[in-house]
């Protein structure tokens, strides 16, 4: 019987991820944790900080936890205005749930992200064994983040399972902090105002998934049995990449939208992640495949926020 922590639940993943792991696994198996959490929850929530180790542990020991989805994280753009906060955030918060998890024999789900990359990783079907130099804190994380998961899973023969995420697009729940959120924000202003203004510049290309691919591929690579798995890997995970203008392009058929162009300090963060990533491991090790393209993720996307903002 699994019975499931989820940190960082109410931010644009965990909103998601939760209801998905409570029809699956049941409303009691699962714990919802954030600093945060909303007065009105259907299941069971936790309020504490990541930082609070013992928080953590009476937590689990509380609720005899056997896996964790740990994703409490700053971003790449919020985690710029503090560098010193994101590291503290982003790598502490993962040392304590490893540090339990060899304790207790948990299996963990860490997010990485294309940001592990940067300026030197090659840009297009980026592989997956490659440099990784990035220039945000964010990214150093995810770098650091993913050689400490593969550290525990050698030394201590735990179970953690990772992906590196690409931008992902969501209407539930606002990213925020991001660089990618400008995909998810041209949408809601589309349908709000009929413009936006990018922070970004047209051209911008980077990989990008829906919610719904991501929390699928999430749950099957922790369902995977581990001996399917060729040892530890933050898996490169790939759906779609497009540009800025081929974005609205896609929205304009369904929703007028004036995209005006702004770069901000996040075009370099954007400029120095790639374009397409190569996903080869895990299709190949635990069958990941993608269900939306461009016109059916900006189909969801519209039909969804229309009903939610309404227009
Ligand atoms: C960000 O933009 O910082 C995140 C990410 C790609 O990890 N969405």
């Amino acid at each position: 019987m699994k019975r499931i922590l989820v940190t960082g639940a109410f931010g644009q993943i965990g909103s998601e991820l939760v209801p998905a792991l409570q029809n699956k696994y049941g409303k009691d198996n699962v714990v919802a944790m954030d600093i945060n959490t909303p007065e009105v929850f259907d299941g069971i929530s936790e309020r504490f900080n990541i930082m609070d180790k013992q928080a953590v542990v009476d937590c689990i020991n509380k609720y005899q936890i056997n896996t964790i989805y740990h994703l409490v994280s700053l971003l790449s753009a919020r985690g710029e205005e503090n560098p010193s906060v994101t590291w503290d955030i982003n790598m502490t918060g993962l040392k304590t749930i490893l540090d339990i998890a060899v304790e207790k024999k948990i299996q963990v789900f860490w997010p990485s992200s294309i940001a592990a990359f940067g300026p030197s990783t090659p840009k297009d079907n980026t592989p997956q064994h490659t440099i990784l130099e990035p220039t945000t804190m964010y990214g150093v994380t995810k770098v650091a983040g993913e050689l400490l998961c593969r550290y525990y899973s050698i030394k201590h023969d735990i179970d953690i399972r990772c992906v590196r995420y690409p931008g992902i697009i969501s209407w539930k729940q606002e990213p925020g902090g991001g660089t990618t959120d400008y995909a998810v924000a041209i949408f809601y202003e589309a349908i709000k105002n009929g413009s936006y203004t990018s922070f970004v510049r047209e051209d911008t290309v980077l990989p990008m998934m829906y919610m719904d691919d991501a929390i699928n591929g999430t749950i099957n690579l922790m369902e995977t049995p581990r001996d399917q798995l060729g040892g530890f890997h933050a898996y490169n995970l790939a759906a779609l990449s497009f540009s800025v203008k081929e974005l609205a392009a896609e929205i304009n058929k369904s929703v007028p939208v004036n995209v005006s162009y702004s770069p901000d300090h996040r075009q370099m963060i954007a400029d120095s992640w790639p374009k397409s990533i190569d996903d080869t491991s895990a299709r190949q090790e635990w069958g990941w495949s993608p269900e939306y393209d461009l016109p059916k993720l900006c189909q969801a996307m519209i039909e969804n926020l229309k009903q939610k903002i309404g227009s």
